[in-house]
C-alpha cells in the first residue's frame, strides 16, 4: 500500500434547513422542511470533496438525526481522519468502521466526499471509480403526497405534461387500508396506462392490513409496494409475497448488504430499494446490487429525499447498474424552494442526465450555501 504525502486537512459539516415546496405527508412524518447535512472535506492538495448525510423527520426515519451526524462525525470521526492519506476512500472506511458502530448516514456522507475527492484528482467521474456507466441517464419517478386525491392528479398530469415524470409513487398507511386504496385508485384511474403508480407504505400497515390491502391495489392496477409492514418482519414479508401477485418492495428493511443477503435468502422481496445512506455508503450500496442481482431481485433506485450532492452521488453509483428494472426516484432536489448549485441538475424526458465533469461532476454556490446558513440563525 503506497502512502501519499496528500492528507486530510479539515472535515466540516453543514446543516442546511430548507423548506419544501408542499407539505410532504409519509405516515411518519409530514415534511414543511428537509434538514440537508453536507459535509465537506479539504485535502492539503486543494482539492475539496463533497459528501450528504440526510435523512427524513429528524428522527422519525431513522435512528441517526441531523444533530446527532454532526456530532458524531466532530467529535469522533474528523479525528481519525484529519492528517491520514486523503487518496484512499477504502483505507479511512476500514480505519473508522474500526473505531465505532453503526452510523450509516454519517459514514455514507464521509466516504462519498472522499471517492468525490479522489475522483476530482484523477479527473474522473465518480462512477468511473465504480466500474463505469452503463447509461448517461436515469428514469425518475415522483411521490405524490400532498394528501389530498384532486391535487395529486393535478400534480400528476402537470408531470406528465412538461414530460419530468411518468412514473408516481404515493405515500400511503397515515389513513384506514379501504380509505387509502380508494385515493390509490382514483389516480390510478384518473392516469390510466400513462402513467405506473405505486404505493409506499413506509411500514405502517400490520399483515392482515398488508393482506387486504395488497389484494385490492393489484385489483386497481398498482404496480408495486413499498414497505408495507414493519422493516423487522422478514417473515411477514415472506407471506405477504407468496400469498400476492403484486411485487413487494423492501426499503427500511434493508440496512445494507447483511440485510441484502438475508431478504435474498429468506425469499421476502421482489424489488430492493437501494439507498446509499441506508447502505452506509457508496460501496455498501454497490454490494447490495450486486446480492440482488445475483439473487434475481430487481433493483430501484432509491433515496432519502437528499439534496443535490447525495442525489447525483447515488445517482453516479446507479448508473453503474446493469440492471435498473425499476428506475430511481431521484427527485429530491426538486422538492426544495433552494437551488445550492452553480448549475442545476438538469431533468428531462423523465430522466435525470448525469454530469459529465470529474467526482461527482457538480459545483456547490458556496456563497449561496453561506447566505442560506446565515438566513437560518
Ligand atoms: C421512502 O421511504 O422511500 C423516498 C421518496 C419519498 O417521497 O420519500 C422517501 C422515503
Ligand atoms: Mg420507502
Amino acid at each position: 500500500m503506497s502512502e501519499t504525502s496528500i492528507k486530510i486537512e479539515s472535515v466540516d459539516v453543514l446543516l442546511l434547513d430548507l423548506p419544501t415546496i408542499r407539505p410532504h405527508q409519509l405516515s411518519v412524518a409530514t415534511m414543511r422542511r428537509q434538514k440537508l447535512v453536507l459535509v465537506r472535506i479539504r485535502a492539503s492538495d486543494g482539492i475539496v470533496g463533497w459528501g450528504e448525510a440526510t435523512t427524513i423527520g429528524g428522527l422519525a426515519y431513522g435512528e441517526e438525526s441531523p444533530e446527532s451526524i454532526r456530532t458524531n462525525i466532530d467529535t469522533y470521526m474528523t479525528p481519525v481522519l484529519v492528517g491520514t492519506d486523503a487518496t484512499s476512500p477504502n483505507a479511512r472506511m476500514f480505519a473508522l468502521r474500526s473505531h465505532l458502530q453503526g452510523n450509516r448516514f454519517a459514514l455514507c456522507a464521509i466516504e462519498t466526499a472522499l471517492y468525490d475527492g479522489q475522483a476530482r484528482r484523477l479527473g474522473v467521474p465518480l462512477s468511473d471509480l465504480f466500474g463505469g456507466r452503463v447509461r448517461d441517464s436515469l428514469p425518475v419517478a415522483w411521490t405524490l403526497a400532498s394528501g389530498d386525491t384532486a391535487r395529486d392528479i393535478a400534480e400528476a398530469e402537470h408531470m406528465l405534461d412538461i414530460r419530468r415524470h411518468r412514473v408516481f409513487k404515493l405515500k400511503i398507511g397515515a389513513r384506514d387500508v379501504r380509505a387509502d386504496v380508494a385515493h390509490v385508485a382514483a389516480i390510478k384511474r384518473a392516469l390510466g396506462d400513462r402513467a405506473s403508480v405505486r404505493v409506499d407504505v413506509n411500514q405502517a400497515w400490520s399483515e392482515t392490513d398488508a393482506m387486504l390491502g395488497m389484494g385490492m391495489l393489484q385489483d386497481a392496477g398498482v404496480d408495486l409496494v413499498e414497505q408495507p409492514i414493519a422493516a423487522h418482519d422478514i417473515e411477514g414479508m415472506r407471506r405477504l409475497r407468496t400469498m400476492n401477485r403484486i411485487p413487494l418492495m423492501a426499503d427500511e428493511a434493508l440496512h445494507g448488504p447483511l440485510d441484502a443477503f438475508r431478504i435474498a435468502e429468506s425469499r421476502a422481496a421482489d424489488v430492493y430499494a437501494i439507498k446509499i445512506t441506508q447502505s452506509g455508503g457508496l460501496r455498501g450500496a454497490q454490494q447490495v446490487a450486486a446480492i440482488a442481482e445475483s439473487a434475481n431481485i430487481g433493483l430501484y433506485g432509491g433515496t432519502m429525499l437528499e439534496g443535490a450532492v447525495g442525489t447525483i452521488a447515488s445517482a453516479q453509483l446507479f448508473a453503474t447498474f446493469p440492471e435498473l428494472a425499476w428506475g430511481t426516484e431521484l427527485f429530491g432536489p426538486l422538492l426544495l424552494t433552494e437551488e445550492i448549485l452553480r448549475t442545476p441538475l438538469q431533468y428531462r424526458d423523465f430522466e435525470l442526465q448525469l454530469p459529465a465533469g470529474p467526482g461527482l461532476g457538480i459545483e456547490l454556490d458556496e456563497d449561496r450555501l453561506a447566505f442560506l446558513q446565515r438566513q437560518q440563525h
